[in-house]
């Protein structure tokens, strides 16, 4: 069995259903080609400063480009993009309410091995959530097409509600081909790994993840964006990033202010704003 791919017009609700059902699924060409342009163009300086990472899971040769709130302005339409915040909103609706986990274009170099197989959410020091308790919901853009040859992220359909194990291995997955433009969208919880480059060209994605707002964020965009640019983005996109409570107080300032008086000098509303749907 290969990946669903979803047309860019599918409800969020029948997405929801099937990332909860298959772990992972395709929405093609959600991204305009101009879009996704403008994106690779702002960051291109950026990615050709990006040293390789370091270690063998995060590819020795892969660069790992961060900040693109404050790097890519034209990503913002990315990252706030209505579907997926609609789709998110109903993955992780255990909770109150969700933010940006985090920004990062991977670009995966040529003759690159593939990546360990891996959920994304044992970045919570391998906490076993309970399985249907979805604590993120990700995101990678095609910014390059991609192919099986080019190391198309490799997905375990249906492995979401497997017990943590470090057994599974690329034969365990199918690839997430797809056309440039298109998102690949897969719960915190199934396995995967990037796929190995075995060509001459670059493969690149832009992963955007999102998570409850009740545990920390892997990309720390209080850090990342520096203050200067949070005060010129709008209400909705530095909530987010994180300037809103999650949940009843987590991440109140001084005498149990909403964060985002820390940016904003008129009062602001206490609440989250990036409420999850509840079902
Ligand atoms: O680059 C990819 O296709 C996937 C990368 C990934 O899964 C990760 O870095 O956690
Ligand atoms: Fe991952």
């Amino acid at each position: 069995m290969g990946i669903v791919h979803c047309p860019p017009d599918t409800s969020a609700e029948e997405l929801d259903a099937i990332i909860r059902r298959d772990g992972a699924l395709v929405i093609d060409d959600l991204a305009s080609a101009g879009l996704i342009d403008r994106v690779g163009a702002e960051m291109m300086p950026f990615i050709d400063a990006t040293p390789m990472g370091s270690d063998d899971f995060s590819g020795r040769m892969t660069a790992r480009t961060g900040a693109l709130i404050a790097r890519s302005p034209s990503s913002h339409e990315l990252i706030q993009h209505p579907l997926i915040l609609d789709v998110a909103g109903r993955l992780l609706d255990r909770a109150k309410s969700f933010q940006l986990h985090l920004t990062q274009m991977i670009s995966i170099g040529p003759n690159s091995p593939g990546q360990a197989i891996h959920r994304d959410q044992w970045a919570f020091d391998f906490y076993e959530f309970p399985a249907d308790y979805h604590v993120q919901c990700n995101t990678i853009w095609a910014m390059t097409d991609f192919s099986e040859a080019n190391g198309a992220t490799r997905v375990m359909l249906g492995s979401q509600d497997l017990p943590n194990s470090f057994e599974y291995t690329v034969d365990d997955t199918v690839p997430a081909e797809m056309t440039r433009g298109s998102c690949l969208v897969y719960t915190g919880k199934v396995y995967h790994g990037g796929g190995a480059n075995q060509t001459a060209e670059t493969r690149c994605g832009l992963n955007i993840t999102y998570n409850v707002s009740w545990l920390r964020q892997e990309e720390n965009q209080y850090l990342s964006v520096p203050p200067e640019v949070a005060a010129e983005l709008p209400d909705d996109l530095l909530r987010l990033m994180g300037y809103q409570l999650g949940a009843y107080a987590l991440g109140y300032i001084d005498d149990v202010r909403d964060p985002l008086a820390a940016i904003r000098d008129e009062h602001v509303d206490r609440g989250p704003s990036f409420a999850t749907t509840p079902r």
